[in-house]
C-alpha cells in the first residue's frame, strides 16, 4: 500500500502548467488546444455544469445589488468602436473583423466585440434622457474576442473569452460612478470570497489602465507556479464614452450633461482560479457550495446477490434521505469499474464528499464518508447524514478558504530596496511591495529593476501603512504607499 494521503499536496511551480492542462481535460472540464482554433477552448458537461454554478453565484450577487441583465450583438460597427479615441487606441490590435456577408464585401466592417461599452453607450444615448433613470446597473455574460498576441491559455488567455460578465452602469455625477466602484468592488470580493479564491486589490498605475478609463482598480490572485493572475478588474470610465457616444441627459438643474460611466469585468479566469487555486495532485477540490455534485456515492458490491440487493435497497433510502435535505448527489452505478476506479475518477472531479455504500453499511444503517480535502474518513448512522453533510459542507469550504489565503499571504514579500525586491521575485516570485512615491517615473523604474510587472497600489490605505515615510527605493523621496510588483500572467 502506498501513502493514502499521497497527493494531497498542491502542483510545484514547475509542475503547475502541465498540472492544469492535464486535469482540466482529464476531469472532463474543458478541451483545450484541440479545436482547429487558437485560443479557444470546449466546455465539456462536466465543467460547463461547474461554469454554471459560478455564473448562477455571479447573477444573484448582482441581481440582489440592483444590477439588470441585458443581452446585446455580438457584432459592432466600425465606426461605433472607433468613436472613443483613447478604447480604440487600446484595442485596435486586438479587434477581429466581419468584412464580408456572403461573397459581398461589407460597406461598414463589424467588430466581434472585445468588450460592449461602445455598443451599450450607444443604446443608452437612446434610453436615457434623466437623471430620474439613474443610476442604471445592466450586465450580460456573454463570449467576446480578442486577438490575443501573448500565449494563448486555457481559461486564462484565450481569443474567443466565453465566460465574459461585464457590468455597465450610468450616473448623474463623478461621485456616484465613483461610489459604484466601491460597490462593484464589495461585490466581486463577496464573489470571489463565495469561492474561497484569495486576492489583493489595488489600483492599477496610470499607464496599465483599461483603454478609454479614468482609472482601474484590478483584483490580482497568486497562481501556484508563483505568477499572479488579474481575475478582475473595475473601471470609472468617466465621460469619455458618454461623450463620444453622446449619452446625455437632463439633471435636476434642468442643464444638460453626459453621464458618467463605470465598467467592471470577470472571465473564465474566475474559473480557472477556482481549479488551480484549491486543487492538489489528485485533481479538482471544489468547495462544497459550489459544487455540482456535491456528494457522490460509490456502491460497494458483496459477495452474495443477496447481499447486493440490501446495497441497492440502503443505496436508494440514501439517495431518498440527500433529496429531502436538498443535497446534490449522484450514484455510480458503473458495474465495469471497481470502486478503486470510481474512487480515483470523483477524486479527480473535485467531488467534495464521497459516500462508500457497503453490505455492512447496509446491515447497520450508515454510510461510509470519506472528504475530498482532507481524505478523513468515518462511519457515519443515516439518520445523522443531513445534518453532518451541512457541518463538513461548511467546515470543507472553510478550510479550502483559509489554506488558499495563508499560502497567498506568505508570498506576500515587503522589500525596502529594489534588489532585495528583483531577487525575492526571480526567487520566488509572488508579489512584492516596496514603498513608492507615486511618481510614475518611479514606477516605472521599479518595473525595469525588479523584473516584474507593477500591479499598482493597495486600495485600503492601511495596507501601506508600513511604508508610510520610508524612502522611495528610486529617488529617495518620502514614500504615500507601496507598489506591488509580480511576475504576472
Ligand atoms: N469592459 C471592461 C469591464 C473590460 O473589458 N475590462 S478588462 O479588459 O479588464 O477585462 C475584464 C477581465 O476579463 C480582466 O480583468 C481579466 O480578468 C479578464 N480577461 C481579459 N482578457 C482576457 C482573455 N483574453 N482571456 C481570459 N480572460 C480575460
Ligand atoms: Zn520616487
Amino acid at each position: 500500500m502506498g501513502n493514502p494521503r499521497k497527493g494531497l499536496e498542491k502542483p510545484s511551480p514547475s509542475e503547475f502548467s502541465e498540472w492544469f492542462d492535464n486535469v482540466i481535460r482529464e476531469a472532463q472540464v474543458y478541451d483545450y488546444g484541440r479545436y482547429p482554433v487558437k485560443g479557444t477552448g470546449v466546455w465539456m458537461p462536466y465543467g460547463f455544469s461547474i461554469r454554471r454554478r459560478v455564473t448562477d453565484l455571479i447573477r444573484s450577487i448582482l441581481d440582489d445589488a440592483g444590477h439588470e441583465e441585458v443581452l446585446f450583438p455580438m457584432l459592432i460597427p466600425e465606426d461605433l468602436l472607433v468613436k472613443e479615441e483613447e478604447h480604440i487606441k487600446g484595442f485596435r490590435d486586438e479587434v477581429y473583423w466581419v468584412t464580408h456577408g456572403g461573397l459581398e464585401e461589407l460597406d461598414v466592417k463589424y467588430a466581434l466585440r472585445p468588450t460592449s461599452e461602445t455598443s451599450i453607450s450607444f443604446m443608452e444615448s437612446l434610453w436615457l434622457s434623466s437623471y430620474k433613470q439613474l443610476p442604471k446597473l445592466y450586465y450580460q455574460i456573454v463570449s467576446i474576442f480578442r486577438y490575443e498576441t501573448k500565449a494563448t491559455r486555457a481559461m486564462i488567455r484565450l481569443r474567443e473569452v466565453t465566460t465574459f460578465k461585464e457590468a455597465h452602469t450610468a450616473h448623474a455625477t463623478f461621485e456616484d460612478a465613483d461610489r459604484q466602484v466601491k460597490e462593484a468592488v464589495g461585490l466581486y470580493s463577496k464573489i470571489f470570497d463565495s469561492l474561497g479564491i484569495p486576492y489583493t486589490i489595488q489600483k492599477r498605475p496610470d499607464w496599465d489602465k483599461f483603454a478609454g478609463a479614468l482609472y482601474t482598480i484590478a483584483f490580482d490572485t497568486i497562481m501556484p507556479d508563483g505568477k499572479t493572475l488579474q481575475i478582475g478588474t473595475v473601471h470609472h470610465l468617466g465621460q469619455s464614452f458618454s461623450k463620444a457616444l453622446d449619452v446625455k441627459i437632463q439633471l435636476p438643474n434642468e442643464e444638460n450633461d453626459y453621464v458618467w460611466q463605470t465598467s467592471y469585468g470577470i472571465s473564465d479566469r474566475i474559473i480557472a482560479s477556482l481549479i488551480a487555486i484549491h486543487g492538489d495532485k489528485r485533481g479538482l477540490k471544489l468547495p462544497y457550495s459550489i459544487a455540482p455534485i456535491q456528494v457522490i456515492l460509490v456502491p460497494i458490491p458483496g459477495k452474495s446477490d443477496e447481499e447486493n440487493e440490501a446495497v441497492k435497497r440502503h443505496v436508494d433510502r440514501v439517495m431518498e434521505r440527500l433529496k429531502q435535505c436538498g443535497v446534490r448527489a449522484r450514484v455510480d452505478w458503473r458495474d465495469e469499474l471497481t470502486p478503486g476506479r470510481k474512487f480515483y475518477e470523483w477524486e479527480q472531479k473535485g467531488v467534495p464528499i464521497r459516500l462508500e455504500i457497503g453490505p455492512r453499511e447496509a446491515r447497520e444503517n450508515t454510510v461510509f464518508m470519506a472528504r475530498r480535502d482532507t481524505l478523513e474518513k468515518r462511519t457515519i448512522p443515516l439518520e445523522m447524514l443531513c445534518e453532518t453533510l451541512e457541518q463538513e459542507g461548511k467546515s470543507i469550504d472553510e478550510s479550502l478558504k483559509e489554506k488558499a489565503w495563508s499560502w497567498m499571504r506568505e508570498r506576500i514579500t515587503r522589500c525596502h530596496n529594489l534588489e532585495e525586491a528583483r531577487e525575492s521575485l526571480a526567487s520566488k516570485r509572488g508579489i512584492v511591495e516596496v514603498p513608492w512615491c507615486g511618481k510614475a517615473s518611479c514606477g516605472l523604474r521599479m518595473e525595469e529593476e525588479t523584473e516584474g510587472k507593477t500591479l499598482g497600489s493597495p486600495i485600503r490605505v492601511e495596507e501601506a501603512e508600513w511604508a508610510r515615510g520610508a524612502k522611495c527605493p528610486v529617488c529617495g523621496a518620502p514614500a504615500v504607499t507601496t507598489m506591488r510588483l509580480a511576475k504576472s500572467y
